[in-house]
């Protein structure tokens, strides 16, 4: 199948790329390096140095012996989306290239406006170009389980049965987003179900957990194949900080009180997951969502586990929470659906396998290089821009003017 991977430059895509393109596929990667961009501006950097996508590219020829086609581009330019689709023809779209952070939205208002600008409309402009130039391309856009918050009642995938005053319906299920990135997602969502109704495009939204892992079975392969691994405040996630900090010395960073209870997968899994949905589209018209996580974990069982698991390696480690930086319910029921892609066959990789030689052993491979000063969260979603404190942040980050 011809498929293009948007976003083929990050932690999620390029994997991505190398996994589909391993397997038979056709692969093209579109990315603008905005990632890159951002991390010049907050001064953090991968954990395990990354090569250019075009060197990547290159490096991936030679170890599989692969091509992987190179488009350099912004989706938010809507001539750039209408002339990739016509050169590359995609069957099927990965779509991973949003701004990925919540703590990135929740900083000023220049980065809020920013997140939803860059991702709704590149989104948006994606989806007239699909009506236009590729009706029957299926596109796979990577969701969050954000978008659902956390109700006092089940989650379903996308969509719940109500029946309200005597009559049923089946409708998109209510959306309490924590952060103006995942907002986003809410946004997109609306969006491309509507594209879907109205112009018959086919669309699976993955609503996914978070992500935690360094190495899939490509990345293993030659150094030059690593993926970019954050850690820090802004682009690092809960499991992939705490086992960093486990390493660093640092106590792990538990917000509030820890009971935050979320969905997490490997990155393995989000690449299998994305290959599920690929190889079964919906028909022309549907708009399906699947919730792509494999285990739930509260925030204090992920810190626990990587404390025990670290000091199995000699390492010390302590817990040290911290008062949370967001706005968000540190004691919640929190039951969702995840039957859908275990139905295709997803099989998971369980954490408990996967923590400490594919992800303790690595991290401590690359200990010299972690920088210590960017793991303490400065960002708070509640803090006015005009206080102390939030002056005293500016400093942290170069101040910045998007066009
Ligand atoms: N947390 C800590 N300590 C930390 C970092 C996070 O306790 O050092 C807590 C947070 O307060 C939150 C939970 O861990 O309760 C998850 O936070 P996270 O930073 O790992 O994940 P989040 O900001 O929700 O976003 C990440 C990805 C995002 C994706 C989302 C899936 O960055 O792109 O959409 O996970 S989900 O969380 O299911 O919405």
């Amino acid at each position: 199948m011809r498929i293009l991977v948007l976003g083929g430059d990050g932690y999620l895509g390029w994997p991505t790329a190398m996994y589909l393109s391993t397997r038979g596929h056709e692969v093209a990667v579109l990315d603008n390096f905005a990632k890159r961009r951002w991390e010049m501006e907050l001064n953090v950097e991968p954990l395990i140095p990354i090569h250019t996508l075009q060197d990547r590219a290159k490096a991936w020829k030679e170890v599989s012996g692969k091509d992987l086609e190179v488009f350099v581009g912004d989706l938010r330019n809507f001539e750039t989306v209408r002339s990739v689709l016509e050169s590359v023809r995609p069957e099927a779209i990965v779509h991973y290239g949003e701004q990925p952070s919540a703590p990135y939205s929740m900083m000023d208002h220049n980065r809020a406006a920013f997140t939803q600008i860059n991702n709704i409309i590149g989104t948006l402009n994606l989806l007239w170009a699909l009506r236009d130039y590729a009706p029957d391309c299926h596109l796979v856009k990577l969701g969050t389980m954000g978008e659902y918050g956390t109700p006092n009642i089940d989650i379903e995938e996308g969509f719940i049965e109500i029946e309200y005053k005597g009559r049923k319906d089946v409708l998109p299920y209510p959306k309490q987003a924590g952060s103006f990135y995942h907002l986003t997602k809410v946004h997109d969502s609306h969006n491309i179900l509507f594209a879907c109704r109205v112009w018959k495009l086919r669309s699976t939204d993955l609503n996914q957990g978070v992500v935690y892992g360094i190495q899939t079975e490509e990345t293993v392969l030659d150094p030059r194949l690593a993926t970019s691994f954050h850690y820090d405040e802004v682009f690092g996630t809960a499991l992939n900080r705490f086992c960093v900090q486990a390493v660093a010395g640092i106590a792990l960073t538990v917000y509030g009180k820890g009971h935050q209870l979320r969905g997490f997968l490997n990155i393995r899994d989000t690449l299998r997951c994305v290959e599920l949905s690929i190889l079964n589209p919906p028909k022309a018209g549907e708009y399906r969502v699947f919730n792509q996580f494999t285990e739930t974990f509260t925030v204090t069982q992920l810190a626990e586990l990587v404390k025990s698991e670290g000091e199995k390696l000699g390492l010390k480690v302590s817990i040290g929470p911290l008062e949370n930086p967001r706005v968000e319910a540190e004691e919640h029921y929190y039951n969702p659906t995840h039957r859908k892609l275990v139905d295709l066959g997803l099989v998971p990789h369980l954490l408990s396998d996967v923590l400490v030689d594919s992800m303790l052993k690595e991290i401590q491979a690359h200990a010299s290089r972690i920088k210590k000063d960017i793991i303490l969260p400065r960002v708070r979603w509640n803090t006015r821009a005009d206080s102390k404190e939030a002056g005293k942040r500016a400093l942290a980050s170069a101040a910045i003017i998007h066009d």
